[in-house]
C-alpha cells in the first residue's frame, strides 16, 4: 500500500482528513498489568474482561497501519523499580489490593521491565516501532513523545488503547494543547465502565470536536483501502 495525502475518515462531529506520511498511530498502555487478570486493574476491583473487546479491532487497525508504512507508538505506564517516579499522591490514593510496586501474579505491579507492565502479545511492538514508558496517565508528561513526534514531521494521532476516560483522554487532551489534530477510534479504546466509555467519547468530539474526532476503526481502515485505489 501507498498511501497519498488527503485520507477522509467520516467522524464525528466532521470529516477528519489525514496524511498518512504525518499521521501516527498510538496505542496507548495495553498492558498486561491492564487487560489481564491479575494486574493493577484488577486489583482496583474492575473487570478486565471489559478492557479485552478493544484487542481484536485493534490488532486490525495495527497491522492496516504498519501495511501503510505509518508511524507506530505504544505507550506503558509503569514506574522505575525504585518508585522514585511516582509521587506519593499516586501510590497511596485509591483502595487496591496490591499497590504500585507489590509483588503480584506478573511481577511488581506496574514496574517497568516486569511480565505484567508489558505490552500484551497480541499487540506486541516490532523491532523500530517506538515505545514510550509513561510515569503518568497522559503519554507527554515526563516523556520524550512530543519531540520524537515534531523530529518525524508528526501532525496528526489515531488514537487507541486503555482506559478510555483515564489515560486516552489525559493524552488526547496534552496532544490537542500542543497542536496534534486526535482521531479516537470508538472501538479501539476501552473502559472498565461502560458509562464512562459512552461519555467519554462523547466529551472528544462534543463542541465541534473540542479535543478530536471520533469514528469507529472501520471507518479508519476503509481510508487507507481507498488510498490504495487508483484515481
Ligand atoms: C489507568 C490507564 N486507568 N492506562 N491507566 O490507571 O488508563
Amino acid at each position: 500500500m501507498s498511501p497519498v495525502a488527503g485520507a477522509v475518515v467520516p467522524a464525528d462531529p466532521t470529516p477528519f482528513t489525514f496524511d498518512p506520511t504525518s499521521t501516527a498511530l498510538v496505542i496507548i498502555d495495553m498492558q498486561r498489568d491492564f487487560v489481564e487478570p491479575g494486574g493493577f486493574g484488577e486489583t482496583l476491583g474492575n473487570d478486565v474482561g471489559l478492557l479485552r473487546g478493544v484487542i481484536p479491532p485493534l490488532r486490525e487497525v495495527l497491522a492496516a497501519a504498519r501495511a501503510a508504512a505509518m508511524t507506530v507508538i505504544h505507550t506503558r505506564e509503569g514506574h522505575r523499580p525504585d518508585l522514585s517516579d511516582c509521587p506519593p499522591a499516586k501510590l497511596n490514593r485509591g483502595n487496591p489490593t496490591l499497590r504500585i510496586g507489590a509483588p503480584g501474579p506478573k511481577g511488581r505491579i506496574l514496574i517497568r521491565g516486569e511480565y505484567g507492565h508489558d505490552i500484551i502479545d497480541e499487540l506486541a511492538p516490532l523491532p523500530g516501532e517506538t515505545i514510550i514508558d509513561k510515569p503518568g496517565k497522559g503519554s507527554f508528561h515526563g516523556t520524550d513523545l512530543d519531540e520524537r513526534l515534531h523530529a518525524s514531521g508528526i501532525t496528526s494521532l489515531v488514537v487507541t488503547g486503555v482506559t478510555t476516560e483515564v489515560c486516552v483522554h489525559t493524552t488526547v487532551r496534552e496532544a490537542n494543547d500542543r497542536g496534534y489534530e486526535c482521531l479516537v477510534l470508538s472501538d479501539c479504546v476501552g473502559s472498565y465502565f461502560p458509562e464512562f466509555q459512552r461519555v467519554g467519547l462523547a466529551m472528544i468530539a462534543a463542541q465541534g470536536g473540542i479535543f478530536g474526532w471520533v469514528a469507529p476503526s472501520a471507518a479508519f481502515l476503509a481510508s487507507l483501502i481507498l488510498e490504495e485505489l487508483p484515481s
